[in-house]
Order: structure tokens, then sequence, then C-alpha cells
């Protein structure tokens, strides 16, 4: 998806969201100053057993996405070779450990756009609200992020528990980290690649949102929070645990703000298939 990014017209669904200024924020306004005059966007899909969702969330993409990454976390059905097949050009890369968090760290890596989207392959995530989010990155943010519970957004697919629990976190981050975020545990988010270095994923589970949520505060980055609707997933069944990964949540938003030393996990390798060869290494991150 190529999107003009030379003129300046607001981003008409976003809800800008500035937290105080940090050394990095200037990151904002030199960046938009030199961008280039297209913006170049990169789609990471982690993908657990989704053979079945896969012709739904691939009929939603845009047709002119700069490219797409799917992340196979080892699945047992035909997820590859399905996404292979609708979408020829995807490029596939297997991650590295376990879990979503990890996914999403092998996908970054292996990302060459301007602007990565993170979505969801469930079929809960439309594809047809990216050039929404994209839209509000144009107009200044560095983080677009979805949002269930701003106005205009919505969910056929949380659960009354898993609302207040997420209603729950979400307060503690915003009186922990002064920020103004409406929903803390939210897979569908895009951002300039800039983003990265602060966002340092080194999680590997579902708390991944909220780690990326809190450090990108943390750097004192610009957020635009875009409204989204969350559908209700299509085949399958979540590989969410409420108070497993609630509690992994609750455990990043402590060590993130009380911690002396940072986990110091490294960033994940990318380790990219080729469709009719093996595994081979692509190149690691720093
Ligand atoms: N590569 C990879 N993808 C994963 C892993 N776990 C989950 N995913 C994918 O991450 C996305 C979100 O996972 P879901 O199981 O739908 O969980 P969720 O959306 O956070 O929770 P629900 O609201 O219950 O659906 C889906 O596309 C999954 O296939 C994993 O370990 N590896
Ligand atoms: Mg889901």
């Amino acid at each position: 998806m190529v999107i003009d990014d030379r003129t300046d017209a607001a981003a008409p669904h976003a809800v800008a969201v500035d937290y105080p200024a940090a050394p990095s924020a200037s990151t904002t306004s030199e960046t938009t100053a030199e961008a280039a005059p297209t913006l170049r966007v990169s789609v990471v899909i982690p993908t657990l057993n989704e053979a079945k969702n896969l012709p739904h969330v691939f009929a939603g993409l845009p047709d002119d996405l700069y490219e797409v990454i799917l992340v196979d976390g080892f699945s047992t059905d035909d997820t590859v070779d399905v996404a292979r097949a609708l979408y020829p050009t995807i490029r596939v890369v297997e991650q590295t450990r376990r879990g979503k968090g990890n996914a999403l760290s092998c996908g970054f890596a292996a990302c060459t756009g301007d602007v990565i989207v993170m979505l969801d392959a469930d079929g809960s995530a439309r594809g047809t609200e990216i050039p929404r989010f994209v839209e509000a990155l144009r107009a200044g943010a560095d983080f677009a992020k979805g949002s269930r519970f701003a106005a205009g957004g919505g969910s056929a697919d949380i659960t009354f528990l898993r609302r207040l629990g997420n209603w729950g976190l979400n307060t503690i981050v915003n009186l922990l980290y002064g920020t103004c975020y409406t929903d803390l545990c939210y897979g569908y988010n895009a951002f300039r690649t800039h983003c990265l270095p602060h966002m340092n994923v080194n999680c590997d589970g579902f708390e991944v949102e909220t780690l990326i949520n809190i450090r990108i505060a943390k750097a004192g980055l610009r957020v635009a929070e875009v409204p989204s609707f969350e559908a209700s997933r299509i085949h399958g069944s979540s590989n969410l645990n409420t108070f497993r990964d609630g509690w992994r949540v609750l455990k990043t938003i402590m060590t993130e703000r009380f911690a002396l030393v940072q986990a110091t996990t490294p960033q994940a390798a990318v380790y990219e298939m080729e469709p009719d060869a093996g595994l081979y290494q692509d190149g690691a991150v720093a």
C-alpha cells in the first residue's frame, strides 16, 4: 500500500493523545518533515492454525500494500500453504520461540516498509481499516493505536470478563504512566518503523501489546487512538487464557514501571522460509 505522504489532511478518525515531551519525541516532527513522498506499508500477520480464517483475512486487505509478512507459530494445519495460495507474494517467517509476542518480534524484524501494521488472523481484525491507521500516521502520529472503546469503535468478540480485566489493567497503566489509553490489550495497531528500537519487543506472549503501549508512552512518542471494530473470531478458538495472560499483562505493567533492571531477552532473529526451501537465517536484529 502506498499512501501519498505529502499532504497534511487531518486523520478524521484519529484521537490524538500527546505525551509529555521526552528526548525522542522530536522524532515525530523530524520524521514528518523528512518523510519520503510515499509510505510503504508492511503488514505483519501472526498465525497459529488459522487456515480456515485466511480467505476472509486476505479478502479484506487493500490492494496496494508494500509487503505482507506471515509469522507462523508452528501451525499443525495448512496455514502456510493456504496463505501462499491466497497471497502469492507473501513472505513467510518462522518464529524462534512460542507465543504471539515472539511472533510479532520476528515479523517486525523482517519488515522493510516505512509503516508496520499488526493484524490478527482470526477474522476479528478488518483489513479494510488499514487506511484509517495509515492516515493517522501520515497525519503525524508515530503510533496508531487501535481502540475498541474509543468513540466509533466496538467489539463483537470480547467477553464481559475480558472487558472488565482490560478496563482494570488499562486504568492501572494510565495511572502509572500518565497515558490516556482506552484499550490496552488490543492487537490492531500500526506504527512508523522508527518506533521499533523504542518498543524493543522481547516478550513472548499475549502481554506484547501492553509492553508495546507502555514503551511507546515511556519514549514520549506521539500516539493517535484509532477507533476499530473487532469482529468475532470466525473459525477455531482463542489461544488467550483470561487469567494466565491477564497475570502476565499485570506483571509486565509492574516490571516496566518498577524494575531497576529491564528484561534483557534479545529481540528475535529472522528466519524466513522460501516456498520450496528449508529454513535459513536472513539476518539478526541488534
Ligand atoms: N505465530 C503465532 N501466532 C499466534 C500465537 N498465538 C496466537 N497467535 C495469533 O495471534 C492472533 C491473536 O490470537 P487469538 O488467539 O485470536 O487471541 P486474541 O485475539 O488475543 O484473543 P481473543 O480476543 O480471545 O481472540 C491470531 O492470529 C493467532 O493465530 C503464537 O504462538 N504464534
Ligand atoms: Mg482473536
